[in-house]
């Protein structure tokens, strides 16, 4: 299982102290009390959203403060109230006390919003201090601090893109590449034995996205009837909404046709079922550091006669990793794709 998680400390909004003021105006004598009251602190709310997949904002972003609210004026005007602040997590996100462990709440559902820091009420000004016997009362209240709060985030990470094809492809180095995924990486077959995930992100602040890519073991002919590692792993790549089978079109491959290479993993796919066979894909030639021209042409021509998105890239060189990395973020949703 494999789980995000972040820490952050949030801080609600101060009431506006209340005003001490009293009316004065030419011919009013002893106008009386006119000091208005301070506004409400803004609150902290958290809502759930589709938006997001990862909680890897709030590893950058982990402070968060709503506003206080006015102080009170003369003339009985009210300060405004402070603004609030909204924070995003995707569903799935459970909120704990960092302190106590506490579960505070699980967002099970888009739009769940609740208020994780109170803002402080504003101070009464001293126009409501007066009594008949108490005219000119000096009293006046000071505003509430907003509450203050240390919370832990978890979210358990599902994989929104899945990476295939033959060992030795180059699936874990474009992970590796892409994300902070750390894992083993070597020029023999099966150096993969358990899915790795990890976060990408693209763009920048405050229009950045992210999304969960899985490196799966490679798949090689018969993997459904259990040859090489099988075909068990294939369920952590089960509910993802896109595969990226990865050809290597280099000679390093040491078998002849890129284009079988592909079908034979397809087969595979298919085979396994669960719909796997009909996801949607894009073809990614790999090693283009050492490609062969011939290989990659091949391959080229196949995806486009599948009608299959395609790239070709190099981990080495980095040829093509970002043009990919878009590619991916638009294949799984976080950005809209051009045609939609
Ligand atoms: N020249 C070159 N070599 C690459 C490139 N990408 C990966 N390799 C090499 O290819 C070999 C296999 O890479 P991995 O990333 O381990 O391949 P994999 O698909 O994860 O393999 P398995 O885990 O066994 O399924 C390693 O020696 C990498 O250094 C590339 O773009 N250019
Ligand atoms: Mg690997």
């Amino acid at each position: 299982m494999f789980i995000d998680e972040a820490k952050i400390h949030v801080k609600a909004g101060d009431g506006g102290n209340g005003c001490m003021a009293f009316r004065r105006e030419k011919f009013v004598p002893r106008g009386g009390p006119s000091g208005g009251d301070g506004g409400r602190g803004g609150d902290v709310l958290m809502v759930s959203s589709q938006r997001h997949n990862t909680l890897i904002h709030f590893r950058y972003n982990p402070e968060h403060k709503a506003q206080r609210g006015e102080h009170g004026m003369g003339s009985n005007c009210t300060g405004s109230d402070g603004h609030s602040v909204v924070l995003q997590v995707p569903v799935g996100t459970s909120l704990y006390d960092q302190e106590t462990g506490e579960l505070i709440h699980d967002f099970e559902q888009p739009d769940e919003e609740i208020v994780i820091a109170k803002g402080g009420r504003g101070g009464r000004g001293n126009q409501h201090f007066a009594t008949p016997t108490h005219q000119a009362p000096r009293e006046y209240e000071l505003g509430r601090p907003g509450e203050e709060r240390f919370y832990r985030l978890e979210l358990k990470l599902l994989a929104d893109a899945g990476l295939v094809g033959y060992p030795n492809a180059g699936k874990s180095t474009l992970i590796a590449r892409i994300s902070a995924a750390r894992p083993k990486i070597a020029d023999y077959p099966f150096t993969t034995l358990e899915p790795n995930l990890g976060v990408v992100t693209v763009g920048e602040e405050p229009d950045q996205q992210s999304f969960v890519v899985a490196d799966v073991p490679g798949l090689i002919e018969g993997a459904h009837l259990g040859h090489g590692l099988g075909t068990q792993f294939l369920r952590h790549i089960e509910r993802t909404r896109l595969l990226v089978h990865l050809v290597d079109v280099s000679d390093a491959s040491g078998r002849a046709d890129p284009v079988e290479d592909f079908k034979v993993i397809s087969r595979e796919l298919a085979s396994f079922g669960n719909g796997l066979g009909e996801k949607p894909m894009i073809v990614v030639a790999t090693k283009m550091d050492v490609a062969n021209p011939a290989k990659l042409k091949k391959l080229a021509t196949h995806a486009k006669r599948r009608k299959l998105e395609f790239h070709a890239i190099s981990a080495v060189t980095g040829e093509g990793i970002e043009e990919l990395k878009w590619a991916l973020a638009r294949g799984v949703g976080v950005i809209p794709s051009p045609a939609s």
